[in-house]
């Protein structure tokens, strides 16, 4: 589907309007239609086919045209005219949390910024806290901002990390004399972002697979070709190392490969304790290899139970592999429902029965309708009328018969400003699940975020903290917060916090689910899926959740549902 690139192009469009400054209506016409393609749920080629592209709300012919001509040619005449007379990187700005089209007109006119670079220059410089309408504390928000553009240009989701090395590791496994073929690095740790790839290949013939490999038809820039080894770079600058290792060291090149750098420093060492060396070839004492092919058998001959590639992280896992505690980590297989999915009635893309058809089919027990609330405006959050009504289809369409799952009637409620709810306890009470979210005021102090985050804990309607600390991966930092006081005021209200599985959540991050199950709190790992296929984020959320050394036992949507309905019964 190329709907992404078209809004693309149309918010550039409109980004440049904006800031040329000439003309206030075209450029929200642009806005809008690029709003109404980004949220079509169909490919927009296959409209522009039938004819129909006039009939998308918001796009008029003028607008059609341009969409065809892009679809054809790759290119828009006005928007290359546009990028001619201002010569601004809006997109690279635009990227910038907190800089919009205000902004980047601003430092333009007045500070002749065109690019990133220039936008960091005079941050640095402390030139854009002199503008007009600007502050310390804005210039402040967007050098950090600027950070985090600038690690999300260098690494990826680890879903999308995934979704790119699926087919290069199906790819290589074709080629003849190709026996194994694994990911190791970050991904293999199922860490939330990744830097790069690094492939690991045992196969009859070197030579065969690197010439392979370089040819891969995404690969845009080949860095290094050797006889064992050679790096790529993919389409989008995405960097992908592959080795082959022979047979007899594949384990020792998993162990060492797989990582962190930490965990290896810490093994190697305790190798050297035992006499032993140990190296990406295998354990050798002296000359004789003790150990290779296996990758278990290197843990063990060094006195540690096998560590999952999610712990190797230096946090604890080599001395509790040494005296045998470590946990027994949460499995896929284990979840049984999920306790936060959106539908049509406020921001979702599927209706409540196309949600409940795909829980269906992934053969979930129970599973949680929870819309937004009233005064998240912007995703049609619903006010208490609206929500009472929801009750009662939901026990309609349980008494219905037609799906296996169980319907839990829930909410996402907003959390106000003063920590209040923005629905009626007596209809709170109605609810089997009530999670609450912070939706607004994001930048409030750590002490007043941590006041309403608590105060709204202490409904004793509440049953999960959604998203507790409303990151959004490589886009948004965390909010100040006290998670800690937060799990205090959690455990004593018997309220759940929420592990969201979105793959540009994973909130809460691992080291907090650490602290949560050190201190007892239970943890439900859900989707907030807003489309049906969202529903397979549970994995990113599982992988999360091993990070956070989480057993069946932390994570109440691993429970039967009875045992589930008395938890939240509090
Ligand atoms: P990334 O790519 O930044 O998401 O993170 P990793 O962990 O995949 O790091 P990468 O790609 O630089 O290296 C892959 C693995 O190779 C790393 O996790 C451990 C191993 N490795 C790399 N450099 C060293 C090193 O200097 N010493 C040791 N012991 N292992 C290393
Ligand atoms: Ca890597
Ligand atoms: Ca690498
Ligand atoms: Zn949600």
């Amino acid at each position: 589907m190329r709907n992404r690139e078209v809004a693309r192009a149309l918010k550039e469009i409109a980004l440049l309007l904006e800031v040329e400054g000439k003309d206030k209506f075209k450029p929200r016409a642009y806005r809008r239609a690029m709003r109404a393609i980004t949220s079509l749920g169909e490919d927009i080629e296959a409209i522009a086919k039938r004819d129909e592209l006039t009939e998308i709300p918001g796009v008029g012919k003028a607008i059609a045209e341009k969409i065809s001509s892009f679809l054809e040619t790759g290119k828009i005449d006005l928007l290359e005219r546009l990028r001619e007379r201002v010569p601004v990187k809006v997109m690279e700005l635009e990227a910038v949390p907190g800089v919009g089209p205000k902004t980047i007109k601003l430092v333009y006119d007045e500070l002749g910024v065109t690019d990133l670079d220039l936008l960091e220059k005079a941050a640095e410089e402390g030139r854009i806290s002199d503008l007009k309408g600007m502050g310390k504390k804005t210039e402040d928000q967007i050098k950090e901002g600027i950070q985090l553009v600038r690690v999300g240009l260098e690494r990826k989701l680890l879903s999308e990390a995934m979704a790119v090395c699926e087919p290069i590791e199906l790819y290589i496994a074709e080629i003849p004399g190709v026996r194994k073929v694994v990911t190791t690095g970050s991904l293999r740790r199922r860490r939330e972002t990744v830097g790069d790839l690094d492939i690991l290949v045992d196969a009859e013939d070197a030579a065969k697979v690197m010439d392979a490999f370089v040819v891969y038809e995404k690969v845009t820039d080949v860095s290094a070709k050797g006889s064992t080894k050679s790096s790529i770079r993919l389409e989008g600058g995405f960097q992908v190392d592959l080795r082959v290792i022979p047979s007899d060291s594949f384990g020792a090149g998993l162990q060492y490969f797989t990582g962190s750098v930490d965990h290896n420093v810490r093994l190697r060492a305790i190798a050297q304790n035992a006499g032993l060396k140990l190296n990406e070839y295998g354990l050798f004492r002296g000359e004789e290899k003790v150990a290779g092919s296996d990758e278990a058998e290197i843990y063990s001959i060094l006195g540690l139970d096998y560590v999952p590639p999610e712990l190797r992280e230096n946090k604890g896992e080599i001395e509790a592999a040494q005296q045998g505690e470590l946990p027994e980590l949460i499995e896929h297989d284990d979840i049984r429902g999920d306790l936060h999915t959106h539908t049509d009635a406020s921001d979702g893309s599927n209706t409540i029965e196309e949600m409940l058809d795909a829980a269906d089919a992934r053969g979930f027990e129970y599973f949680c309708i929870s819309d937004h609330t009233q005064s998240l405006t912007i995703a049609n959050g619903m006010d208490e009328a609206r929500l009472q009504k929801c009750i009662e289809e939901i026990d309609d369409l349980n008494a219905s018969g037609r799906w296996k799952p169980t319907i839990l009637k829930g909410a996402e409620v907003d959390i106000l400003a003063d920590g209040s709810l923005d629905i009626e306890d007596e209809v709170l009470a109605q609810l089997d699940v009530v999670t609450v979210s912070i939706h607004s005021r994001m930048k409030d102090s750590k002490e007043v975020m941590t006041d309403r985050v608590c105060h709204a804990l202490e409904n004793k309607y509440v049953h999960v903290l959604g998203h507790p600390s409303g990151r959004l991966l490589l886009k948004r930092p965390e909010f100040e917060i006290d998670l800690e006081r937060v799990f205090e005021v959690a455990k004593s209200n018997r309220v759940l916090m929420e592990l969201n599985a979105a793959p540009s959540r994973l909130d809460l991050n691992a080291g907090n689910l650490r602290a949560a199950r050190r201190m007892g709190l239970k943890v439900a790992i859900n989707t907030d899926a807003h489309k049906i296929h969202e529903l397979d984020f549970m994995s990113y959320g599982v992988y999360q959740a091993r990070r956070g050394w989480l057993t069946k036992e932390d994570v109440v949507n691993t429970l039967p549902l009875k045992k589930l309905m008395r938890v939240l019964s509090k």
